[in-house]
């Protein structure tokens, strides 16, 4: 079990971090994953003041004394914010499980959360294994060591949050989510097998009704994650379920927030790379619908370290979700004169492109493009030049043995010409400068065309 000086010296290291990398982030954030610097899973995005707050959950790796080895492994809480869409700000830790009364601190298992406001306070929702306290009478919220929901209230979205002394009395189950109807009723959804709903009071920390069982979803299959929010009178509930390997996103409809639901069908299949889980929160930032999710991007091997991810939402003229494929451009523009990790492409080439973590051994330090064919290309879409003060730009690449050319073309790979760089072959990692061949203003979609022969790698591209 950690002291308070423990704790109290890893918020200062934590602090110092987030600082750091507050620092030296500007260049790389944007894209899919949205945060580079840990593990992070289970988003729910909220908007708050005109910025998009994400409360995620925070996968580490258990050592062998944590937790339950090669399983998911969470102690703590991060929330996360922008008003951009391209950075994100790391607000810190804001809850940890050796701050709660009734958490098991041995257990790491601070699973997906959620965070709402109303009436100018912010109630934050969490699972976790409440500490087995069955004789306990004086305890009544807390008996056996199975999943509890308990919520910590704060003046702001970044906290700091303070829990209740005990879970939500009658919730036995993972996975709160929140919504507050037009009406101001609030609503506690939760999974255990089965998908629960309940009236809250207006104190946002106790049942006001009874709890239904929401019958109108899939017997087979585990479903979790629910996720509801309303659009024109529609109450819509997104979730993940098996239907066959792994977690995919679906949805269903009511004309009432606890039902009845019906199916309506499929946000995002599921993964074809492998991460077992998925889970949904849906924002509307702007007249822009978001959709937030997870993904394995840095921990190949290891599923339960998880990143979150963003891509757009669109809904058809019958209000269907149009199926989302999850990409790794995102949302978000991108300012030219930042670092553009073109491997978090919008699209590239069939043949003679592929992405490589830059070193296998430190995942965060992140992603490649390497260019093996002549006429291999990757686009990335959505890149701000402003009023064309750029002439000049920069790529970091290595080329070895290769000699040829890369090309920056605008729109496609065929599109209007912009700047080329010769690749002479030979060069260790180093970043080359080259004039701009024409005046390039506005939001822009960047192509690099590949002509040569050998292997090219490229870290990023900037201009200035
Ligand atoms: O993060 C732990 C669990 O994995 C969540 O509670 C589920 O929704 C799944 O994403």
């Amino acid at each position: 079990m950690k002291s308070l000086l423990d704790i109290k010296l890893g918020l200062f290291k934590k602090s110092m971090a987030v600082a750091i990398l507050l620092f030296f982030s500007q260049d790389v954030l944007g894209q899919n994953p949205l945060v580079r610097d840990q593990l992070t899973a289970d988003p729910t995005a909220r908007v708050i003041n005109g910025k998009i707050y994400i409360f995620p959950s925070h996968d580490i790796r258990c050592e062998h004394t944590q937790g339950r080895p090669d399983w998911f492994c969470m102690e703590d809480y991060h929330v996360f914010s922008s008003s951009n869409l391209t950075d994100w700000e790391d607000h810190g830790m804001i809850l940890s499980q050796y701050q709660v009364p009734w958490v098991d601190q041995e257990s790491f298992s601070m699973w997906a959360p959620d965070a709402i406001e109303k009436d100018g306070k912010f109630y934050f929702y969490f699972p976790s294994k409440a500490k087995n306290r069955a004789t306990d009478s004086d305890l009544p919220g807390v008996n056996g060591s199975s999943f509890k929901i308990g919520v910590a209230v704060a003046e702001n979205p970044e906290g700091p949050y303070v829990p209740e002394e005990l879970p939500i009395e009658n919730v036995n189950g993972i996975d709160p989510n929140v919504f507050i109807d037009l009406d101001g009723q609030a609503y506690l959804f939760w999974s255990q097998h089965h998908f629960f709903g309940a009236k809250l009071k207006p104190n946002m920390k106790e049942l006001d009704s009874e709890v239904f069982t929401l019958k109108d979803f899939p017997d087979e299959g585990l479903k979790e994650g629910p996720f509801v929010f309303e659009r024109e009178g529609v109450y819509y509930m997104l979730y993940p379920h098996v239907e066959k390997n792994t977690e995919r996103i679906e949805y269903a409809t009511s004309d009432s927030p606890l039902g009845p639901y019906t199916f309506q069908g499929v946000v995002m299949d599921e993964s074809p790379t492998g991460c077992w889980t998925n889970h949904p929160s849906v924002a509307k930032l702007d007249e822009q619908w978001l959709f937030f999710y997870h993904h394995n991007d840095y921990s190949p091997d290891f599923d339960k370290n998880r990143s979150i991810r963003a891509d757009s939402l669109f809904f058809d003229a019958e209000g269907k979700i149009q199926k989302i494929t999850p990409t790794l451009r995102g949302i978000g523009i991108s300012k030219a004169d930042t670092k553009i990790q073109l491997d978090r492409f919008s699209s590239h080439s069939k043949q003679g492109y592929r992405i490589d973590f830059l070193n296998p051994d430190s995942p965060f330090d992140g992603w490649k493009s390497v260019f093996s064919n002549d006429g291999a290309w990757v686009q990335y879409n959505q890149v701000d030049f402003k009023n064309g003060e750029t002439s000049k730009v920069i790529l970091k690449l290595e080329s070895k043995e290769a000699k040829g050319t890369l090309e920056l073309r605008l729109g496609n790979e065929k599109g209007k010409l912009i700047a080329k760089q010769k690749i002479s072959g030979s060069s260790n990692w180093n970043e080359t400068k080259t004039d701009l061949e024409a005046n390039v203003k506005g939001v822009q979609d960047l192509v690099l065309v590949y002509k040569g022969k050998g292997n090219v790698a490229v870290d990023w591209v900037s201009f200035n």
